[in-house]
């Protein structure tokens, strides 16, 4: 029996073929969806996918859900999720280990990606608490103004590969915590990992009788997605992945005046002065830029070093990435596990040529290995600010490394590229560190001082400006996006005035 059987077995699941759930698992004859080890190209599921006329059943389940989890009170609606982080928590190793395995990242980073569920559990347990709306001071004699956030409707999430599971608990136990049932679409890539957190979501809707708020449906894009994208019942759509992507969708949920919370691509940068502590920098360096082989949207992908430290961090950071460990992700020893699959590869690959035409010097890696599985060489390039490839994003551990003067060169430079997820500065000098956080230094939505780009926690607000796509996710007030606002005014008295002193007397 294959690993990916046995865990499933262990969470009680033991047939993974219809496609889509809604309150009962329901088929599809959207056609069979292979799921592939990256760590050694072999099959190890097919799940039939859900069709068109199955997304329309679920939606219409999501509906209905709606209509009772809107008027259940929020903290009752905290409890759904207070009993789901438990039971994450029981079942942390085993989703853990099939993140790793169905995706490829590093067990421990498996491990780490569900207690980021399980904190976000938390997190929106202690909201449902905190659904604050303000009171403001009315004009008007004897007159209360107050607002107040109501649930909003079916939600639907499309999340990427490479965090299989935790964005989608971003969304997901915010959502219900507002009132609103998710219907969830998965990368086609990773269906396992959704399929085995589905299971658990029903458990515990079971238990609470809210069945119907945790929807799945497991699709092409094109088949489901668009259906999901275009639904008018469903009034936000969470999206993460390609700019190119985002795209499409912001324009089609923007024609029926839907809402969108966008998580797209990063080009993230780290600035090294003069004064930082290397050592420091050069442990955070190789996490950000290596950690989930370059799949994150927050990886580091372009170094960005002043002069006087430049040789001696390069000559270590390639020292560095000769020490690292590349293979089975299960590994406890491994640093860096594959790619998720050829498509992947191969898109590295094309980037690699580009570095060499655009004049780029590959000094480390730059090459797929040999064997079975998606595995690669973590690479390091000399770079020029001229390179265009290296304004694009390419979701691999491409390390671009640049040579800069001053700080307001580095801070030019890492404000130069259309994205703007997520940078970072590491130098001890107070005003450097200030200056690259205030109005004219990082334009980025996540900016850090000393620590990576990567691996943030769930309690701030996540997401980044210009073609990143402009969401907020996870923590601070992007519970927001999920609710609807409400102002209302009451009067008391018995008079009628009118606000700005209109007078209107017949
Ligand atoms: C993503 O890559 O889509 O900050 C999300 C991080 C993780 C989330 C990344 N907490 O790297």
């Amino acid at each position: 029996m294959n690993e990916a059987r046995q865990i499933l077995e262990s969470l009680g699941i033991s047939e993974v073929n219809p496609g889509a759930y809604a309150a009962g698992w329901l088929s599809g004859k959207g056609g069979e969806l292979v799921s592939v080890n990256p760590t050694t190209g072999e099959p190890i599921a097919r799940v039939q996918q859900a069709d068109a006329a199955t997304y329309e059943q679920v939606s219409r389940v999501a509906q209905e859900a709606f209509l009772k989890l809107r008027m259940m009170p929020a903290p009752k609606r905290g409890e759904i999720i207070r009993a789901l982080g438990d039971e994450l928590r029981a079942h942390k190793e085993q989703l853990g280990r099939l993140v790793s395995l169905e995706m490829g990242k590093i067990l421990s980073e498996g491990l780490g990606e569900v207690q980021e569920m399980i904190d976000m559990c938390d997190f929106a347990v202690g909201l449902s608490r905190q659904l604050y709306g303000l009171t403001m001071a009315s004009e008007r004699p004897r007159h209360r103004m107050f607002e107040q956030w109501h649930p909003l409707g079916p939600v639907g999430i499309i999340t990427a590969f490479n965090f299989p599971v935790a964005v989608w608990s971003w969304n997901a136990a915010i959502a219900v915590v507002c009132g609103d049932p998710v219907i969830w679409k998965p990368s086609s890539k990773v269906p396992l990992c959704a399929i085995a957190v589905q299971h658990i979501c029903n458990r515990v809707a079971q238990r609470f009788g809210v069945e119907g708020i945790f929807n799945l449906v497991i699709g092409t894009g094109r088949e489901v997605g668009q259906k999901l994208v275009d639904d008018p019942h469903v009034p936000l759509i969470s999206f993460t992945g390609s700019t190119a992507q985002g795209r499409k969708i912001a324009t089609s949920v923007a024609g029926r005046f839907g809402r969108t919370i966008l998580e797209l691509g990063g080009n993230n940068a780290v600035i090294v002065l003069e004064d930082a502590d290397l050592d420091l920098a050069l442990r955070a360096i190789l996490f950000a830029a290596v950690g989930t082989t370059g799949q994150r949207c927050t990886t580091l992908r372009r170094l960005i070093v002043q002069k006087g430290v430049y040789d001696r961090l390069l000559e270590r950071l390639i020292k560095a990435y000769k020490s690292l460990r590349i293979g089975n992700p299960l590994e406890p020893s491994t640093h860096v596990g594959p790619l998720v699959d050829e498509a992947a590869v191969a898109d590295m690959m094309a980037a690699l040529e580009k570095i060499k035409e655009e004049g780029g010097e590959i000094v480390y890696g730059g090459h797929r290995l040999s064997g079975p599985g998606y595995f690669v060489e973590p690479t390091i390039v000399k770079a020029h600010k001229g390179m265009q490839i290296a304004c694009e994003e390419t979701f691999a551990p491409i390390l671009y490394v640049y040579q800069v003067d001053t700080l307001e060169e580095a801070i030019e430079l890492n404000n130069s590229v259309r994205q703007g997820l997520s940078s970072a500065i590491f130098t001890n000098n107070l005003r450097a560190a200030e200056k690259f956080l205030s109005p004219e230094g990082s334009d980025c939505g996540i900016a850090n001082v000393n620590i990576g780009t990567s691996g943030a926690e769930i309690g701030g607000a996540f997401g980044g400006e210009k073609e990143t796509g402009g969401g907020r996710e996870a923590g601070s007030d992007a519970w927001k996006a999920y609710m609807r606002r409400q102002t209302c005014t009451i009067n008391y008295s018995t008079e009628l005035p009118l606000a700005q002193g209109v007078r209107f007397d017949v």
